[in-house]
């Protein structure tokens, strides 16, 4: 077991994201005093030597791998290219250099979305590779199997701390309130509020209602991520969830409640459903001591809070 000490160097790779802006709260909280990060402006991390001359000049002792090409089922379906590409490239960068330069711990983050569509729920880690993908997905979920298999790479081969934690859905502060490209609960609460501005009496939710999604505020992952960082040493991928999931159909009406609007729901079956359901078994890290604190409605209403103050017209 390797403890973190308060002053080692830690490199979060996305800080600006959801995730790695969730982070670097937590980090500042728990005091820790050597974090680096670069703006895209100063680092592509799709640019292999760039990278690997930040990583020479850093030499990070820990590294948070929460930088990635991400988006909602419209986003991945429609440009698996760019899904695939960008983010095989920044993990294969990040995690090479950290590799090259001495990194004592490397945690990177997947995605439930690796596991088989039809996986028997809640989902054990050890159900990765043992099926189909969900199609609306696959080139993600691919870049991410990958990059969880290069992590086992380098810890077998090499003997390197390089872990990786699979979070469910996620959703916060910082979350993308872009209609075409972000995930539901963000898109749904940008939808209900201006629904609820412009006095209409029905809000568009895409697909049936019917998949089920589990979903868990992004303080809440930041804190198993620091837990995973100080506790967790093995090659063995990890769940983090909550343990409960939702139908998109309550999800909205939860959101509607919320925000405050108080019309019809209307459904785009032209939409896809994606997979019919994604809920994470957590028991490995519960039985590190971890429990989310943000129960789902508490979340939607400080994210709805946070969106209001800073996103809404
Ligand atoms: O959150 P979401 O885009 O991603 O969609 P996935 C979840 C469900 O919500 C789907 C429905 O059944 C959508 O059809 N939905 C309803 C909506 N209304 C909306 C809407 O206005 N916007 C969106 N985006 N969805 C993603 C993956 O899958 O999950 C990624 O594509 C990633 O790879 C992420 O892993 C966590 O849960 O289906």
């Amino acid at each position: 077991m390797q403890i973190m000490d308060k002053s080692d160097k830690i490199f979060v790779a996305g800080h600006r994201g959801m995730v790695g802006s969730a982070v670097m709260r937590r980090l500042k909280t728990q005091a820790f005093s050597n974090v680096v990060t670069r703006e895209r402006a100063q680092l592509d991390l799709t640019n292999e030597s760039a990278v690997a001359k930040f990583f020479e000049q850093e030499r990070p002792h820990i590294v948070l791998a929460a930088a990635a090409k991400v988006g909602g089922i419209k986003a991945n379906n429609d440009y698996p290219v760019e899904f695939l590409v960008e983010n095989l490239r920044i993990q294969n960068n990040v995690i090479r250099s950290a590799y090259e330069n001495g990194v004592r711990k490397l945690l990177f983050l997947g995605s439930s979305c690796i596991y088989p569509k039809f996986a028997p729920q809640p989902i054990l880690e050890s159900t990765l590779l043992s099926g189909p993908l969900e199609p609306t997905n696959e080139a993600y979920a691919i870049a991410k199997i990958a990059g969880i298999k290069l992590c086992q790479a380098f810890s077998r081969e090499y003997g390197a701390n390089f872990i990786s934690a699979m979070p469910t859905n996620l959703y916060g502060p910082n979350d993308n309130f872009d209609l075409e490209t972000s995930h539901v609960l963000a898109a749904l609460l940008r939808k209900a509020h201006e629904a609820k501005t412009r006095n209409d009496r029905k809000l568009v939710v895409w697909g049936t209602g019917k998949p089920r999604r589990e979903f868990l505020h992004v303080d809440d992952l930041a804190a198993a991520c620091l837990l995973l960082l100080e506790k967790y040493d093995s090659p063995e991928i990890i769940n983090v969830g909550c343990g409960e999931d939702i139908s998109i159909g309550e999800l909205a009406e939860l959101i509607c409640q919320v925000v405050g609007f108080d019309g019809q729901l209307a459904w785009d079956t032209t939409k896809p459903d994606g997979t019919p359901r994604k809920l994470l078994d957590v028991s490995k890290i519960r039985a590190l001591g971890w429990r989310p604190a943000i129960t789902l409605q508490d979340g939607i209403k400080a994210t709805y809070d946070w969106f209001v103050a800073n996103f809404a017209q």
